[in-house]
């Protein structure tokens, strides 16, 4: 009977973020509606990406993204669906869009209390191979909706409320934290809800995978350098670690937060702040592997305590196994000293 009970109890991310909401009586059901439109827009991905290869959307769009990135037409289409369905939502005041040079101010008669960075197919120069790619997202609330500014987005990460990533590969998979740990949903395409298939998700303290892309080694800083050496030829007797590096920050987070491990994009000397995006890709995964009771460094400070200053800034960043982080975060303080 508990199996049959359990199948059909289906705990939709509606009704666990609502049962969420209930901890917050304040709340009138905005952060609700807000969710709803974010899940409408990666439905629609999933189903888009799914029929990428028959509906030839794969290929260039052949314009470029403000990234200078060749643009493919997922990417388009994706961007302009998530602006529309956060705009509708009427929840929103200010939106950042990995796609967007600009922020997004919200027409007045329409805007709420949340502002939202996100990168809408994160991964996509691996669409036309199949590999799983992403959107990625991140909620601040705003103090005076009415007189949204600039400043209002540039926060730090400790001021993000809610973060979370939806995954399009073998089964669409949405991971979110609102604060109160992470929970993950796979998508039930016979349904089209997103069905709670990972409670509580919390990430091994320490992992035997390190994640990075070596092709960057001759550029890495010392204790970038010391660490890698360190997990391939260990001092202490244990086994080397194993490299599992995807490329898509979506599926390498996904695996570091259920397998374990660290997920590295150091600065090197051709990019002193690393490549990945604090607003919308550092922030909000940052802020889920916290949840997650793993840690996320930039080599200088917690990740989440950086105080952005411009909307597409870069940063450093190494985050996963509470431990695993520990490490470098030791071998950067060590240099700190020396200098
Ligand atoms: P590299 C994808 O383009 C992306 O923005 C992230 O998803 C991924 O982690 C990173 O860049 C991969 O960068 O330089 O290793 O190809």
């Amino acid at each position: 009977h508990a199996a049959e009970a359990q199948r059909t109890d289906l705990m939709t991310i509606t009704r666990h973020v609502l049962n969420e909401q209930g901890r917050h009586p304040e709340s009138r059901g905005d952060f609700t509606i807000l969710l709803s439109h974010i899940v409408l827009g990666c439905k629609f991905v999933a189903s888009a990406v799914n029929k990428a290869g028959l509906a030839k959307l794969i290929g260039l769009a052949g314009e470029t993204n403000v990234q200078g990135e060749e643009q493919k037409k997922l990417d388009v289409l994706s961007n302009e669906v998530f602006v529309k369905a956060l705009v509708s939502s009427g929840r929103t005041c200010v939106l950042v869009s990995e796609e967007n040079e600009e922020a997004i101010f919200v027409d007045p008669a329409l805007r709420g209390k949340y502002c939202v960075c996100f990168d809408p197919l994160d991964g996509s120069s691996n669409i036309d191979c199949g590999v799983s790619i992403g959107t990625i997202f991140g909620i601040y609330m705003i103090k005076d909706k009415d007189n949204v500014t600039l400043g209002d987005v540039l926060q730090p990460g400790t001021d993000m409320l809610a973060a979370g990533y939806c995954m399009y590969g073998s089964s669409c998979t949405l991971v979110l934290s609102t604060g109160n740990g992470v929970n993950g949903f796979t998508l039930d395409p016979s349904l089209g809800e997103f069905i709670l298939t990972h409670p509580n998700i919390k990430v091994p303290k320490k992992g035997k995978i390190y994640s990075v892309n070596e092709g960057n080694a001759k550029n890495w800083d010392a204790p970038t350098a010391k660490y890698v050496e360190k997990c391939k030829f260990p001092q202490d007797g244990s086994s080397p670690k194993s490299l599992r590096y995807i490329g898509s920050m979506v599926a390498d987070i996904h695996r570091t937060l259920l397998y374990g491990g660290i997920f590295l994009y150091p600065a090197d000397q051709k990019s002193p702040n690393g490549k990945l995006r604090v607003l919308y890709e550092v922030f909000p995964m940052s802020f889920l592997m916290e949840q997650a009771g793993g840690q996320a460094f930039t080599g200088k400070q917690r990740a989440l305590e950086l105080a952005p200053t411009k909307l597409h800034e870069r940063s450093p960043i190494f985050l996963g196994s509470y431990d695993d982080v520990e490490e470098i975060k030791a071998l950067y303080a060590s240099e700190a000293s020396a200098v």
